[in-house]
C-alpha cells in the first residue's frame, strides 16, 4: 500500500490548522473522503440528478440505476446475499432503531430478554433500553473482562431461553476491541434468538462477510468509511424483514392506499419511506470501490501497525493510562494523561494541528465501567502514518509539559 498515493487522494488532508500541517486522527467519528466521493457525489448532481423509482424519463432511470447499483455494491461487499436485504438508511443510529422498534417490539413481551453489553455505544444502547421498556422485556449485559473483551463463557451464562434478541457491536469504538461475533451468534441462535450487529466501526476496517458471520441484521454507516454523511444501511435476513411492519409510512413505501387502509411494497423499499438519500447511495457505492480497489487485507495490516506502533509508543509514557485490550485490536488508542481532563489534552493537540476526539464517545455505562468521566482517543486510518503518531506522542510530552507534570 502506498501511502503516499492514499494520501494524495484526500484533498483535506493537506492543509495546515493553526499554522501545522494537519494530523487527523478522529477517523472513527467520521473518515475523511477521497477526491472519487466527491466526484462521483459531484458528477451524480451535475449530470444525473432526478428522483427515483418514478420516472421514465432518461434521468430518473440513470438516478434508479446508481441508487439500486449502490445497493448491490453494499451487498456484494458485506457477503450479504439478494440486495433486497440492504435496507438503506440514515447511518448507524437509524438502521439499529429499525430492528428495535420493528423487529423487537413484535417480538419482545413480559419475562422476555434481551441482551447486549456494557460497551455498547449509545445507538445500540438506548433503542434498547426503550424497547424493553416498552414490551416489558427484561435488559440483560454481558459482562466485560478486566481489559474490557467479552469472555464466551459470560456469553453462555447470560443469554439464555428467554433471550430474543441479542445486541453488540462488532468493534468497539472507545476499546478497539474485536467481538467474538461469530461465537456469540451460534449462541444467540442455539438460544432461539436473533443476533443484531452494530458494524460501525467493523465495516471501515474490516472484510465482513454476512454469510459466515451468519448475524441476523447488521448496521453500518457510510461517513466512517470514506462515503458520505447521511448515509448508511442495515442488513436483515430476508424472512426476518418479510415479516417486519415498517416504522415510517409516506410515499415510496407503499403498494395500494386506500382512505382507510393501505398495503406496503415488498422489501427493501417497505422500509424506505420518503425520496431515498440517492446521492449519498452513490458516495457510498464510490467509497466501496475505493477501498475494495486498494484491499481490505491492505487497509487491515496497515491499521494493525498503526495500532500497535501507537499502543507501544503511548504505553512507555509515563503518567498514561491506556484502554482496551492490547493485543487483537483496531486503528484506535483511548487514554488519559494523568491529571490533565482529555479536553484540555484535546485543545492543546488541536494548537498543534493535531485533531482528536474527547470526551465520553457516546458511551456512558462504559466511561462508567472504566471508573473515567471521559477520555482521549486517537483513531487510525488509511491515510495516518507513523510520523502522525510521532507527532501526537510529541505533543503529548508537551502537553504534559504545559501543565507542569514531566513525563519520561
Ligand atoms: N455504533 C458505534 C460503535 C459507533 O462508533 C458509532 C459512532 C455509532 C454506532 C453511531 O453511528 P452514526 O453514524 O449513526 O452516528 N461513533 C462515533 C464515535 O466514536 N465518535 O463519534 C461518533
Amino acid at each position: 500500500m502506498n501511502i503516499n498515493a492514499i494520501r494524495e487522494q484526500f484533498p483535506i488532508l493537506h492543509q495546515e490548522i493553526n499554522g501545522h500541517p494537519l494530523v487527523y486522527l478522529d477517523s472513527a467519528a467520521s473518515s475523511q473522503k477521497p477526491r472519487s466521493v466527491i466526484d462521483a457525489v459531484n458528477r451524480y448532481y451535475e449530470l444525473d440528478n432526478a428522483n427515483v423509482h418514478r420516472g421514465v424519463h432518461t434521468l430518473g432511470s440513470r438516478a434508479t440505476d446508481a441508487y439500486e447499483g449502490a445497493r448491490e455494491k453494499v451487498a456484494k461487499l458485506l457477503n450479504a446475499g439478494a440486495p433486497e436485504q440492504i435496507i438503506f438508511t440514515r447511518g448507524t443510529t437509524t438502521a439499529l432503531n429499525l430492528v428495535a422498534s420493528s423487529y423487537a417490539r413484535s417480538v419482545c413481551g413480559e419475562g422476555d430478554e434481551i441482551v447486549i453489553t456494557p460497551m455498547e455505544h449509545h445507538s445500540n444502547l438506548i433503542p434498547w433500553q426503550q424497547a424493553a421498556k416498552a414490551t416489558g422485556a427484561t435488559l440483560k449485559y454481558i459482562p466485560l473482562q478486566e481489559d474490557g473483551s467479552i469472555a464466551i463463557e459470560d456469553v453462555e451464562k447470560t443469554i439464555t431461553s428467554r433471550t430474543k434478541v441479542v445486541s453488540v457491536t462488532y468493534v468497539s469504538n472507545v476499546l478497539g476491541v474485536i467481538n467474538p461475533i461469530k461465537e456469540m451468534t451460534r449462541i444467540a441462535h442455539r438460544n432461539g434468538a436473533v443476533m443484531v450487529v452494530d458494524g460501525a466501526q467493523s465495516t471501515p476496517h474490516m472484510k465482513v462477510d454476512l454469510k459466515d458471520l451468519d448475524v441476523d441484521f447488521y448496521a453500518f454507516s457510510g461517513h466512517k468509511m470514506c462515503g458520505p454523511t447521511g448515509i448508511g444501511a442495515l442488513f436483515g435476513k430476508k424472512s426476518l424483514l418479510n415479516n417486519m411492519e415498517p416504522i415510517e409510512y409516506g410515499g415510496e413505501m407503499i403498494d395500494f392506499v386506500d382512505l382507510y387502509e393501505s398495503t406496503w411494497k415488498e422489501i427493501p423499499y417497505r422500509f424506505e419511506g420518503g425520496t431515498p438519500i440517492i446521492a449519498g447511495a452513490v458516495g457510498l457505492g464510490a467509497a466501496i470501490d475505493f477501498l475494495t480497489e486498494i484491499g481490505y487485507d491492505e487497509i487491515d495490516k496497515h491499521e494493525r501497525r498503526m495500532a500497535a506502533y501507537a499502543y507501544d509508543k503511548l504505553s512507555s509514557m509515563d503518567g498514561i493510562t491506556l484502554y482496551g485490550p492490547k493485543k487483537d485490536r483496531v486503528g484506535l488508542v483511548t487514554f488519559n494523561l494523568e491529571d490533565v481532563h482529555p479536553h484540555d489534552v484535546a485543545t492543546v493537540l488541536d494548537s498543534k494541528g493535531i485533531a482528536i476526539r474527547a470526551g465520553h464517545h457516546c458511551c456512558q455505562p462504559l466511561m462508567r465501567w472504566l471508573n473515567v468521566s471521559a477520555t482521549a482517543r486517537a483513531s487510525f486510518y488509511l491515510y495516518n502514518t507513523e510520523e502522525d503518531i510521532d507527532r501526537l506522542a510529541d505533543a503529548l510530552i508537551q502537553t504534559k509539559e504545559f501543565f507542569g507534570h514531566a513525563i519520561g
